[in-house]
């Protein structure tokens, strides 16, 4: 199915439908809290009753945005919506969501790993959030536009870009918010709000989860631990640390950063950071993992200094291995060694 088609679909079923339930994955992010929002704004402007209802609580510094008190936390009662709108879930499960099973799915991600599970699945890896998504959606739909929903939308993508910096950055993606600040959306809040509101605390727990900083001896994959006790100390709950995951990142040379989250006794969630030609979803998927080219993640059992070492070594043989391939494929009369 083309985007057309897929958007044209959406489009149709969303004007049949009376009452639609949008919902993104566990531990949701900003690209999914504020599409979620604006979808429910630009539903309800043409007559929908449209809510947010997510598994897991908003997240900082999204729960301080005024409308984020609209977001219902929980489960989606299993009658009375006629339309379920999945953002950046996988599968049903990512979603955290039960008994969902009669009810009209549409699936909107920009993720690879994605297993086309709904009734209309719209998956566009090229897109830079599913910011960008729901406009092109609204677009098609004729919506007319407010600030707010604009301002929701362009802070979707900012936040999923790291502000216009990370690989998914696309001519797109700024087509879409050059039409989205015209519409009211305003840059200087959006950045003051996403990336000027840190607590001491958390620049306290940066300082200690850059402290734990291995590198690996050929200098491109850098590794960094976050430990439950270092947000319990700090006062810390879930916290939102790709700015840490940036920084090692800009280390010259760092072509893959690991961040360890401790989850449990022994069990780390390993987020994966990458530049270039380093596929991070490749990489997490050996690892029974998934995610984007250059953001992905797995979990991870064992020893924390034990994985470590383990993984970026595994992790070194596998690059090892496709550069000499990908030598050859350039060169393909080059002799074999
Ligand atoms: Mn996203």
């Amino acid at each position: 199915m083309t985007r057309n088609e897929a958007v044209s679909l959406i489009r149709d079923k969303i004007l049949e439908s009376r009452r639609i339930a949008i919902t993104s994955h566990l531990r949701p992010d900003g690209d999914s809290i504020c599409t979620g929002l604006a979808l429910e704004g630009m539903f309800r402007r043409i007559g929908k009753q449209a809510r947010v209802i997510n598994h897991d609580p908003t997240p900082y510094p999204f729960c301080h945005m005024p409308e984020a008190g609209r977001i219902r936390i929980g489960q989606i009662p299993p009658r009375g919506y006629d339309l379920i709108i999945l953002l950046e879930c996988a599968n049903v499960e990512r979603s955290g969501m039960k008994n969902l099973g009669r009810i009209f799915k549409i699936n909107i991600d920009h993720h690879y790993s994605n297993d086309h599970y709904a009734d209309i699945n719209w998956v566009e890896p090229e897109a830079a959030a599913v910011g960008e998504m729901a406009f092109l959606l609204g677009e098609r739909m004729g919506i007319r536009w407010t600030p707010e929903i604009a301002g929701h939308l362009y802070c979707a993508v900012v936040s999923d870009t790291g502000s216009f910096q990370f690989s998914n950055t696309t001519a797109r993606a700024f087509e879409v918010c050059h039409k989205l600040v015209k519409l009211g959306a305003s840059p200087i809040k959006t950045t003051e709000f996403l990336f000027n509101t840190n607590s001491p605390e958390k620049i306290k727990l940066l300082a200690q989860v850059l402290s734990t900083l291995q590198i690996n001896r050929q200098g491109h994959i850098a590794t960094i631990a976050m430990f439950k006790k270092n947000l319990e100390a700090l006062g810390l709950k879930e916290i939102d640390t790709e700015d840490i995951m940036t920084l090692a990142r800009s280390i010259q040379g760092i072509e893959i950063v690991l961040f360890f989250k401790e989850m449990g006794r022994d069990k780390f969630r390993v987020s994966i950071r990458s530049k270039g030609k380093v596929n991070a979803a490749a990489i997490a998927e050996l690892f029974d993992g998934g995610g984007h080219v250059h953001a992905a993640g797995f979990t991870a059992i064992g020893r924390h200094e034990r994985l470590t070492k383990e993984i970026p070594r595994k992790i070194e043989a596998i690059l090892k291995k496709e550069r000499r391939f990908s030598r050859k494929e350039e060169h393909p009369s080059a002799p074999t060694d």
